[in-house]
């Protein structure tokens, strides 16, 4: 008995740790340079869930929100036009880790630092030009997601390869 409550509650807490999510956003670079299809795939091919993605250009309202807690950097209003110069792709990418596994990807805030293999090692050269954004922790995910995404826009859905990614 408590044998089979242990393994359901490893499985449960298994299944809830492959649901976390982050919030990863294509820039206005990284559109205007042709470069979302391959954002995209890098993930997908990862194994992580698409669990919502639009197309906007959005208000600077939102950018400053999305970026209040660099509010007093000296960067902050070169960011904040650079990210409204043009429309971006948010999405939500869902699994084991996403939010840590999801900043490697990405790779160094600063281009120059950045690993090749990476999406800004690979893609890009200047810190003010770093094509893709991921949030930093669990907490700032949550946050990003709801600033940008309603709840209705966040899809459930199960994928057919789920057994085949997660054992
Ligand atoms: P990250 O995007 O890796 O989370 P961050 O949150 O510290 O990095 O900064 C947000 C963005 O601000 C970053 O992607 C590019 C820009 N930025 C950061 N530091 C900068 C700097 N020293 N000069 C110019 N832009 C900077
Ligand atoms: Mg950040």
């Amino acid at each position: 008995m408590l044998g089979t409550i242990l393994a359901l509650f490893s499985i449960i807490s298994v299944a809830m740790a492959n649901k976390e999510r982050t919030f990863i956003m294509v820039k206005p670079d990284g559109v205007q340079r042709g470069l979302v299809g391959k954002i995209i795939e890098r993930f997908e091919q990862k194994g992580f869930k698409l669990v919502a993605l639009k197309f906007t250009w959005a208000s600077k309202e939102l950018l400053e929100k999305h970026y209040a807690d660099l509010s007093s950097r000296p960067f902050f209003p070169g960011l904040v036009n650079y990210m409204n110069s043009g429309p971006v792709v948010p999405m939500v990418w869902e699994g084991l880790n996403v939010v840590k596994t999801g900043r490697q990807m990405l790779g160094a805030t600063n281009p120059a630092d950045s690993l090749p293999g990476t999406i800004r090692g690979d893609f890009c050269i200047q810190v003010g030009r770093n094509i893709i954004h991921g949030s930093d922790a669990v907490e700032s995910a949550e946050k990003e997601i709801a600033l940008w995404f309603t709840e209705k826009e966040l899809v459930s859905w199960t994928p057919a390869a789920t057994n085949w990614v997660y054992e």
